[in-house]
């Protein structure tokens, strides 16, 4: 039974009449508009304010009661963020959504418009900023105590335009008409150093203590934005840092004459939180970098503090109120600046701080490529932080001696599990730092979770095999079902009952229907529906026309090598080639789909999108093909796009090259709505295959196993081209300069395959397009296809973010939700 709280009749008993008044409040108010005179942009703003009240209100309560026994609090450290459009999300968490639409209709107004007036703050890179932002959702939902911290960029993930075929970067502004979410807190602004130097200095009873001195202060200034959950009293905080000068700068060098310091100075503080970096699977070895890191692992570090003394505990008491999640390495350095706030700062004893350091913290990895792992030249972080390093080091030599103790003469043992690299130039390494630091390591699908253990920290796993566990990423069916497909969800709640979207696991009970013919029209024409709507996107975004009944073959995630977006479009282009030969043969129609950001330096990937516009403007108009192919290359692809195009996907491309994508995201957001996969075993796709059935899936490829084995047998990609007569004529194709442009454009991308093919394209291309053999095959008979459809939806019930937290929390936090699960 569900308990009965004080705020729900702020939620239920909201009537149209209420919201009506307070966004006529707010508009006058808060905007200084007079309705006549409004724009729909005032018109957004005023409907945020007047449910980001509503928000805060359960926030409030949430928070803030004075508890007899304080519960332990979730703080997720998070470099990212990519919370999406609010407002829908809000109105759908407090079952406003036709209350508000009502309100407004009575103005006149209609609330799909208003919704369009929002920019997603964009401040992540793609699948690990995602994540956070589901598990903020989930925290919410299953009501615990939590708040995320990050960085407030100024400009978050640049906007991409497609111009000539190639993608452009534009920055993102997301912040310049105001954002209503937010609420500054200016008291819990916290400084944070670097540089300087350290001293010695004895205490009181005679021991050794260290101080630091940096040399520059920067403030960091919190930002609140309320995440409210489903049909929930909870809220989750996401807490942002922003930096900024402080005055003692200011007033120094200013009283000492030096005008243009202070303002260079001002410049540097501000530059800190200004931008996200905007690479997502490459380590970024700028000194920013680090800084940014420092800066928003210090603040939040401190107000964990600040709210510990407001509950009136103390800092010895700093594990049993919170647990501190580090969304990989980005925050790791967390794990020194708590040492040297509870050694230096409040003076505990060495071997009590580290004993609450590794009890608060536990490290999530999500990428085993090495090029992303970071690490940090020790002479950069030693100007940088001198007292983190020295805390670093003291923390490797006690660690190292209890290795030596435990394995005596295994110097090799020592070299692999340092903190610090010494094979050449001194790096810190952020994973050992992470792995040392924590009480747990997860990886985040169960493969990737195996291949933590016997890959990047294999030596780990073998000194402290019980530290090591798997929770499988999840995501939210608020967002990617309820919100972004209304037609799905009014089917699945009369067939599954409305409590789906906090109860996933009840979609279950489709089963039964996928073998209802009745259903199964139903089920076709809400994806039809669905297509349309893209299909109109799509035309508006980029002038080409689609059709709805061809088969909606989907790609949509960051473009990198290893996901392999190239082994589609040789695909593509051997399909072409086919219909070009014999234009009898037999090849349903498809409409070719790819979205993605290429990080701005990534030469290959912007190559990759480069070709995949290439093939659309061949093959769109060529009269031979006459519409059975097409290609679209949809720009700009994020939380809000992301919302139109997983419920148009028949078919879910999760290609990567087994053993590389950690778990993937994107792959449950389309399975759960409805889309069949054709993928490798890799990341979470082993368990969604195993979820919905071997028979539902179309599986190919080399196996993580294999690829290994090649990888140290070493491969030939030239004797796949030259022994397979399909993929040949593809590459000859290419390297022709048939798809225009000469034919040297695409020769980097061409080169890169015959020579070296990394990602083992080649080698997967002849499985590959037997499998897409096997989807059109299926798809020619379109009630198996539904019938495959339906099971896939039914059968995604543990893909919910919900139950990765609930297993974060029981297993990692040792935290009680709230709400009792399922
Ligand atoms: O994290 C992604 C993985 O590639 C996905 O397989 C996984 O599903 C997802 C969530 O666990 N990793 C990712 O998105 N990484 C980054 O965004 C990233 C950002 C900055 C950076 C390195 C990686 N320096």
């Amino acid at each position: 039974m569900k308990s009965k709280s004080p705020n729900t009749s702020l939620r239920t008993g909201t009537k149209a009449a209420e919201i009506r008044q307070a966004f006529l409040d707010h508009l006058t108010c808060s905007l200084g508009r007079l309705p006549a005179y409004a724009s729909a942009h005032d018109h957004y703003l005023a409907l945020a304010l007047t449910v980001r009240d509503h928000v805060v209100h359960l926030g409030v309560s949430s928070f803030g009661g004075k508890e007899s026994k304080p519960q332990r609090r979730v703080a997720y450290l998070s470099a990212e963020f990519l919370p999406g459009p609010h407002l829908a999300n809000h109105l759908l968490n407090l079952g406003l959504s036709e209350t508000a639409r009502k309100a407004l209709a009575s103005l006149d107004i209609d609330l799909d418009a208003v919704l369009e007036q929002e920019e997603e703050p964009g401040l992540g890179n793609g699948g690990l900023g995602r994540l956070a932002s589901c598990y903020l959702d989930s925290l919410a939902t299953v009501g615990v105590q939590s708040i995320g911290y990050g960085i407030r960029y100024e400009f978050g993930i640049f906007d991409q335009q497609i111009r000539d075929g190639w993608q452009v970067e534009i920055t993102d502004k997301w912040l310049h008409g105001g954002n209503p979410w937010e609420i500054h807190r200016p008291g819990a602004a916290r400084d944070v150093g670097f540089g300087g130097h350290t001293e010695s200095w004895t205490d009181d009873f005679g021991r050794h203590r260290v101080r630091w001195l940096p040399a520059i202060t920067v403030r960091g200034e919190a930002y609140d934005t309320p995440i409210s959950g489903y049909n929930s009293d909870h809220i989750a905080l996401m807490r942002l840092w922003k930096s900024e000068a402080t005055e003692s700068f200011d007033f120094e060098a200013f009283n000492h004459g030096n005008y243009d310091r202070a303002v260079e100075q001002k410049v540097d503080s501000e530059n800190l939180s200004k931008v996200l970096y905007p690479n997502d699977s490459f380590r970024h070895g700028k000194e920013l970098r680090l800084k940014q890191q420092f800066f928003f692992s210090s603040c939040s570090l401190q107000d964990m503090l600040r709210i510990l003394e407001m509950q009136g505990a103390g800092p010895e008491n700093f594990h049993e109120h919170w647990a501190v999640q580090l969304n990989d390495t980005h925050p790791a350095v967390a794990v020194a600046e708590l040492m040297r706030l509870l050694i230096d700062v409040h003076l505990l004893a060495w071997d009590q701080a580290w004993e609450i350091t590794r009890a608060t913290f536990s490290y999530t990895n999500h990428t085993l490529l090495p090029e992303a792992l970071e690490k940090w030249p020790i002479d950069l972080f030693g100007e940088l932080l001198p007292r983190h390093l020295e805390i670093i080091l003291e923390i490797n030599a006690r660690f190292l001696d209890e290795v030596r103790a435990a394995f005596p003469g295994e110097d090799w043992r020592i070299a692999r599990l340092s903190i610090i690299d010494e094979n050449g130039p001194r790096y810190v390494r952020m994973a050992h730092l992470a792995c040392v630091g924590s009480h747990t390591v997860n990886g985040v699908a169960e493969l990737h979770s195996e291949l933590v253990k016997q890959t990047v920290l294999a030596d780990f796993a073998e000194i402290w095999p019980e530290k090591f566990t798997n929770v499988t990423n999840g995501v939210t069916p608020r967002r990617f079902v309820a919100l972004a497909n209304p037609g799905l969800s009014t089917l699945l709640s009369k067939a599954a009952g409305k409590t789906w979207p906090g109860k996933l696991s009840k979609l279950s009970k489709l089963e039964a229907l996928a073998d209802d013919a009745e259903f199964r029209a139903k089920w076709r024409q809400v994806k039809l529906a669905n297509k349309s709507r893209l299909a109109e996107l799509i035309t508006e975004r980029t002038g080409i026309l689609t059709d709805p009944t061809s088969l909606f073959d989907v790609q949509v995630k960051r473009i990198h090598e290893y996901k392999r977006q190239h082994l589609n479009l040789l695909h593509i282009l051997s399909l072409y080639l086919k219909i070009k030969r014999d234009p009898t043969a037999d090849i349903p129609a498809r409409t070719f789909i790819f979205g993605g950001k290429a990080a701005p330096g990534y030469f290959l990937a912007k190559q990759i999108i480069r070709i995949s516009t290439a093939a659309g403007e061949l093959i769109n108009d060529d009269p031979d093909i006459a519409g059975r192919l097409k290609v679209v290359f949809f720009p700009d692809f994020n939380v809000r796009n992301a919302q139109y195009v997983y419920p148009a996907a028949d078919l879910s491309e999760q290609i990567s090259m087994a053993g590389m994508e950690a778990s993937g995201t994107g792959n449950m957001k389309m399975s759960l709505n409805g889309a069949l996969t054709i993928g490798t075993l890799d990341g979470a796709n082993v368990e969604i295959r195993e979820a919905v059935g071997e028979e539902n899936f179309f599986l190919f490829g080399l196996t993580a196993d294999e690829v290994s084995e090649v990888e140290v047998c070493g491969h030939h990609p030239r004797q796949h081209y030259e022994s397979d007569t399909e993929l040949r004529e593809t590459i000859d194709f290419i390297a022709s300069g048939a798809l225009g442009g000469g034919s040297g454009l695409f020769q980097p991308l061409i080169a890169n395959l015959l020579e070296h093919d990394p990602y083992l394209v080649l080698a997967d291309f002849r499985a590959y397009g037997e499998a897409q053999q096997r989807v059109s095959e299926l798809w020619t008979n379109p009630e198996d296809w539904a019938r495959a459809s339906i099971l896939n939806t039914a059968r995604m019930g543990k893909f919910s973010s919900d139950r990765s937290i609930r297993e974060y929390c029981q297993r990692i936090w040792k935290v009680k939700p709230g709400k009792p699960s399922e």
